[in-house]
């Protein structure tokens, strides 16, 4: 783990963001490390982590960069063991890979969607739950996805990873009340990042750049910390169950105002 800063502050409560890297996840870190936590980013480009983990600790805020692949079980639980406390756990990582109709998707990126997203959540989320009980006050957040509560054509594969992690919100909730761990689960829909769309697109920019086509504002990743943070810093007692966000000109999956 590099420390960017001296985390020993035991007044700081510790947050935990997955795919920390870019976009969502990056500005998540940043809105948290302002909201006054100690941020642990983590994410598989170690380089981006760090520089980011650099730029929040010479503004003055408590960061640190740790490389990891949620989907590597042996690392997440050794991830888990270094970490010592734990208060809040951002499930960001995952995203989505091809946008292919049923008929034609290939399984490979369907198998790859299902295990960054349900069981990356899934491994952390394990890993780290019994640090968040023992913080007497944790809470753990899944950044589904409005893919996660509605499907459309060409989706399928990246809807039912969605829905897994949706389900594994829904479900741990269930299972944990009583508990000193609040589960609130982030459904987000059209969010222009640098990566999500480009990445689906296998890196083609111009059809990365169709989805938001006309679309007077879709949503930044900012939008997206900025719910995040208002979520996790209500009093422990307020479970966000759950928070659906669009931008206004986008009013289900497959109806959005275009203006071209
Ligand atoms: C991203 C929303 O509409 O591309 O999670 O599936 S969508």
């Amino acid at each position: 783990m590099t420390a960017a800063h001296d985390a020993s502050d035991s007044e700081a409560r510790t947050a935990v963001v997955t795919g920390a890297s870019s976009g969502i996840g990056a500005a998540t870190g940043r809105r948290l490390a302002a909201a006054g936590f100690h941020v642990v980013l983590t994410a598989r480009r170690k380089d981006r982590i760090e520089a980011l983990a650099d730029e929040l600790a010479a503004a003055g805020h408590r960061a640190t960069a740790h490389a990891l692949d949620v989907t590597d079980r042996a690392a997440v639980d050794a991830f888990a063991r270094g970490l010592g406390s734990c208060d809040v756990l951002v499930n960001n990582a995952g995203g989505a890979l091809g946008a292919d109709p049923v008929a034609t998707g290939d399984p490979e990126d369907w198998r790859r969607m299902y295990e960054t997203n349900v069981l990356g959540t899934l491994h952390v989320t394990q890993a780290l739950l019994p640090a968040l009980t023992a913080s007497g006050d944790g809470t753990v957040v899944v950044l589904s996805s409005t893919a996660g509560h509605a499907t459309y054509e060409g989706g399928a594969g990246y809807v039912a990873a969605k829905h897994g992690q949706h389900v594994l919100a829904e479900t741990l909730r269930l299972e944990i009340v009583g508990t000193p761990v609040r589960v609130i689960e982030v459904a987000p829909g059209m969010v222009r990042t640098d990566e999500f769309a480009t990445t689906r697109f296998r890196g083609d920019t111009a059809k990365a750049a169709k989805v938001y086509e006309g679309v007077a504002q879709p949503l930044t990743a900012e939008d997206v910390a900025d719910t995040i943070t208002w979520a996790v810093t209500r009093p422990s007692h307020v479970n966000v169950d759950l928070l659906v966000l669009r931008p206004r000109a986008q009013a289900s999956n497959t109806k959005v105002h275009r203006e071209l």
